[in-house]
């Protein structure tokens, strides 16, 4: 019996190199398997649409990384399979430092000087300082509750939104009807929810008008969250300052997208917190001993929440 890896992009090898060294599974992908009927597990990345179809034996599916949004996005999906997602320090740990790094070059105006040194500008410009600035998490998860953490312990004030009460030293949790309460205390928002039918979408020009004037937006988590055009429009009326965007709509950003050309928009390309497959390897190997012994998986996915 065997694990199959699919990735769209293809790009297996750090993954068969993590795997095999452990594992007392083989381990394939669908360019190298020979007999499908021996697949008990696979774990993804934006698989293909259809990819699991002639699997007859499967039993779970993992995703590579903490999203399992693209698996949800294929309508055929086996319906009896085990879902599980990726929960690692090094995916936390990365996604902190991302986080705490964008906070800080926003507060110290870090993008706004690269753009007055492209122009041969000497302009300072007004600074704030961490225990003055307010950062709210919209998506008070695992990830949430590491970022959370770890701005509390530099010294920003910090609160958290997410469908049940957290209960995280020094930081307020907020919850479903408490959205307004909590963004309107966001002088950042940082945006780390699940991508599902109730949260696509949730970064428009009505969450938009419920921050203080001139807040600053910082997604991480996935570009369906954000209404790309609501964006634009409150950054030229100045109800957000700037932004902070990982992720997007489409990836790669089209060459010609808006965004491109806004100054006061700092991009990177879906780089915030990448799994390491030598770090997720081994509760990969966890979840498949589990899944022959009939034990409950690590890391289950519920498929009512879509997270
Ligand atoms: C993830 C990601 O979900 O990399 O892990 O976006």
């Amino acid at each position: 019996m065997a694990l199959l890896l699919i990735r769209q992009d293809k790009k297996y090898d750090s993954w068969l190199q993590a795997l095999k060294k452990d594992a007392h599974f083989k381990v394939y992908t669908p360019e190298t398997i020979k007999d499908p009927a021996e697949i008990k597990m696979a774990l993804t990345w934006q698989a293909p649409v259809g990819s699991y179809a002639n699997y007859p034996n499967l039993q779970v599916i993992g995703s590579m990384g903490a999203g399992v949004d693209h698996l949800f996005e294929d309508p055929s999906l086996p319906q009896d399979v085990t879902l599980t997602r990726v929960v690692d320090e090094k995916l936390s740990g990365d996604m902190q430092e991302f986080v705490l790094t964008l906070c800080l070059s926003h507060i110290k105006n870090l993008n706004s000087y690269a753009q007055l040194q492209e122009q041969t500008l000497w302009k300072p410009l007004k600074y704030s300082r961490i225990s003055e600035v307010s950062v709210g998490i919209l998506g008070f998860g695992t990830l949430g509750q590491a970022v959370g953490k770890k701005l509390s312990s530099v010294g920003f004030q910090v609160s958290g939104w997410s469908q049940s009460t957290k209960d995280v030293l020094g930081i307020k949790s907020f919850t479903g009807d408490q959205l307004d309460a909590f963004l309107e205390g966001c002088d950042i928002l940082v945006c780390l929810l699940p991508l599902t039918e109730d949260t696509r979408g949730i970064l428009n020009a009505r969450l938009f008008k419920k921050l203080p004037q001139g807040a600053y937006l910082i997604n991480v988590a996935r570009g369906g969250h954000l209404n790309e055009t609501d964006l634009i429009t409150a950054l030229d009326n100045g109800n957000i300052s700037g932004a902070a965007l990982d992720v997007f709509q489409t990836e790669p950003l089209p060459e010609d997208h808006a965004f491109w050309g806004r100054e006061e928009i700092l991009m990177t390309p879906h780089v915030a917190s990448v799994s390491n497959a030598a770090s997720v390897a081994p509760q990969v190997i966890e979840n498949y001993r589990r899944m022959e012994a009939g034990e409950e998986l690590l890391d289950q996915v519920s498929r009512e929440k879509r997270y």
